[in-house]
């Protein structure tokens, strides 16, 4: 499916209209892809999400929800925050909650008119989610949200060829 793009690199770098940041329920940055994006992006993304955080989400952004701001100097315009799940605390909702990430997210882009996105491998760095279940997820979601929309590219960027490998090889059935 062309649709589907799935490559290896830095999502900082990808020239399309949002990419996809996985923060943290405070949205004021972190380790991961989110200090990544932070610090490309620059200040102008916290300012955004200190903006989000006093007039929207006062307890911070739930997970499974997401917002977007500014690309700040990234080559994306915007960047779509999403909270996903701690995989060792998510018990039977793990599935569910991931899921309403990448579902939150591309509603959003569609929100924002946006033709292109960029997601990471949410929850499967600090999170602890297992790379496979989350592959299969975030594929199947994908998926199914682009047999209603089919002016849309969506992009799965990981950041080495092992994440990479892993995601091609649970989802070669469902291709
Ligand atoms: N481009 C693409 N993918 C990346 C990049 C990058 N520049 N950097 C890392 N990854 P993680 P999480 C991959 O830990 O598990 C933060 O501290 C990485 O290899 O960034 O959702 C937040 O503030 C991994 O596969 O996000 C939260 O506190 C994937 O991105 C917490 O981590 C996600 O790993 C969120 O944890």
């Amino acid at each position: 499916m062309d649709k589907i793009i799935i490559k290896t690199g830095d999502i900082t770098k990808e020239n399309v209209c949002v990419i996809v940041n996985a923060a943290n329920s405070s949205l004021m940055g972190g380790g991961g892809v989110d200090g990544a994006i932070h610090r490309a992006g620059g200040a102008q993304i916290l300012e955004a999400c200190r903006k989000i955080r006093k007039e929207q989400y006062p307890d911070g952004l739930p997970t499974g929800e997401a917002v977007v701001t500014t690309g700040g100097s990234l080559p994306a315009k915007y960047v779509i925050h999403t909270v996903g799940p701690v995989y060792h605390q998510c018990g039977d909702n793990c599935a569910l909650l991931l899921a309403s990430c990448y579902i939150n997210a591309l509603k959003i882009a569609v929100e924002l008119g946006c033709k292109d996105i960029a997601f990471p491998a949410i929850s499967t760095g600090i999170y602890g989610y297992p790379k496979e279940k989350s592959a299969q997820i975030a594929y199947e979601t994908v998926k199914d949200f682009l047999e209603e929309r089919d002016d849309m590219k969506v992009s799965f960027v990981f950041h080495n060829n092992k994440n990479k490998e892993i995601f091609l090889k649970t989802i070669q059935e469902k291709r």
